[in-house]
C-alpha cells in the first residue's frame, strides 16, 4: 500500500536524532554502559523491605544520560533490547545475591524480548550460572506481552511460575486493562499505576479504581501492588483499601544496589568485629 509522507525539517532532524542514537544504541553493551538502579518494594502493613524492581539506566559516552523511556523503545524496534534485557536479567541476579536471602528481585521484560528471543532461556540461563534461587525472581511485564504470539507467551509465563518466578503486571489500569486477560494470563501480582495513586488520598476517582482492583484481585487470589508512593499518608490510606505492596519515592527512589543494602540491612555481610572496628 502506498502512503503519501509529509516531509518537514523537524522530521530530518527528528530521524537524524534517532539514528544517532540508534548508533550510539548500538555500542553501549560493549562499552559498558549500561547500569541497573533498584527501587524498594515494602509491604505496606509494616514497611518491610520485600525486594526491589530493578530499573536500567544508560550513561552514553556520547549522549550523556538517556531516560530509558527515550531508548527502551528505540531498543525495541530495533531488536538491541534483546541482549540488553539479557545483561539486564543477568545482573539483577548478580545484585540480588548481596541482598539476604528473604528477598526478591523485579525485573521488567519486554514483550519484544518474547517475541523476538526465548527469554524463558535467558532466565533458565541467568539463574544457572550465577546460582540465584529461583524463587527471588520476579519477573514484570505489561499488557502488550499480549499483543502477538498469544499462546507461546502465556506458556512461558507459566513455566517460569512452575519454576517459582512470580510474575507481576505492571502500570495496570493505564491501557486496555481488560477483565478477561486478569483469569487467562498466569499471574501473581498485579501493580497500580502511578496515575492513580497520585491524586490519593481525595481523588473519588483514584480511590473507585484502586478498590476495585483490590477487590478483583482478592477474589483472583493476587498481590496488589500500589506504584509512586510519595507520602506516609499515601501509604496508610494503600494499605486500607487493601494494597499489600507499595512502591515510591516515599520508601525510595531508585538508588545503586550497595545503597539499597546500606539502608534496609546494614548489618549483613559484615561481622560484629568489622562493626566495632
Ligand atoms: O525509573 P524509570 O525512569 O527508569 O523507568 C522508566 C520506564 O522504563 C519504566 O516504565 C520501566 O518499566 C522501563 N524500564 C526500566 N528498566 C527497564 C528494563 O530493564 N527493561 C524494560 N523492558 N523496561 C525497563
Ligand atoms: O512503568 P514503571 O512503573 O516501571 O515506571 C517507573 C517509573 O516511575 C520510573 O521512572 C521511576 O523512577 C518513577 N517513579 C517511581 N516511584 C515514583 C514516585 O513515587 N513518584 C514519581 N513521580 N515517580 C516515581
Ligand atoms: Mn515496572
Amino acid at each position: 500500500m502506498a502512503r503519501a509522507v509529509l516531509y518537514s525539517p523537524q522530521m530530518a532532524v527528528k530521524m537524524n536524532e534517532t539514528k544517532t542514537m540508534e548508533i550510539a544504541l548500538n555500542n553501549a553493551l560493549l562499552r559498558g554502559e549500561f547500569s541497573l538502579e533498584y527501587q524498594p518494594q515494602v509491604r505496606l502493613s509494616d514497611n518491610r523491605f520485600l525486594g526491589a524492581e530493578a530499573l536500567v539506566r544508560w550513561d552514553s559516552a556520547t549522549l550523556g544520560r538517556v531516560r530509558p523511556d527515550l531508548f527502551i523503545e528505540l531498543a525495541e524496534e530495533t531488536g538491541l533490547i534483546v541482549d540488553i534485557g539479557k545483561w539486564v536479567i543477568e545482573e539483577a541476579c548478580r545484585q540480588a545475591l548481596t541482598w539476604p536471602k528473604n528477598t526478591h528481585m523485579s525485573v521488567n521484560i519486554s514483550p519484544m524480548q518474547f517475541e523476538l528471543a526465548d527469554v524463558l532461556e535467558h532466565i533458565r540461563a541467568a539463574l544457572d550460572e550465577t546460582g540465584l534461587d529461583a524463587h527471588r525472581l520476579e519477573v514484570e511485564v505489561t499488557e502488550g506481552v499480549l499483543i502477538s504470539n498469544t499462546d507461546l507467551v502465556i506458556d512461558a509465563l507459566s513455566q517460569l511460575q512452575k519454576m517459582g518466578i512470580a510474575i507481576a503486571l505492571d502500570d495496570f489500569g493505564t491501557g486496555f486493562s481488560s477483565l478477561a486477560y486478569l483469569g487467562k494470563l498466569p499471574l501473581n501480582k498485579i501493580k497500580i499505576d502511578q496515575a492513580f495513586v497520585r491524586g490519593l488520598p481525595g481523588s473519588a476517582h483514584g480511590e473507585a479504581v484502586v478498590r476495585s482492583i483490590t477487590t478483583l484481585s482478592q477474589s483472583l487470589d493476587k498481590l496488589v501492588v500500589a506504584e509512586g508512593i510519595e507520602t506516609q499518608e499515601q501509604a496508610r490510606f494503600l494499605n486500607g483499601l487493601g494494597c499489600q505492596i507499595g512502591q515510591g519515592y516515599y520508601f525510595g527512589k531508585p538508588m545503586k544496589g550497595a545503597d539499597i543494602r546500606d539502608q534496609f540491612f546494614p548489618l549483613t555481610g559484615k561481622t560484629v568485629a568489622q562493626l566495632a572496628s
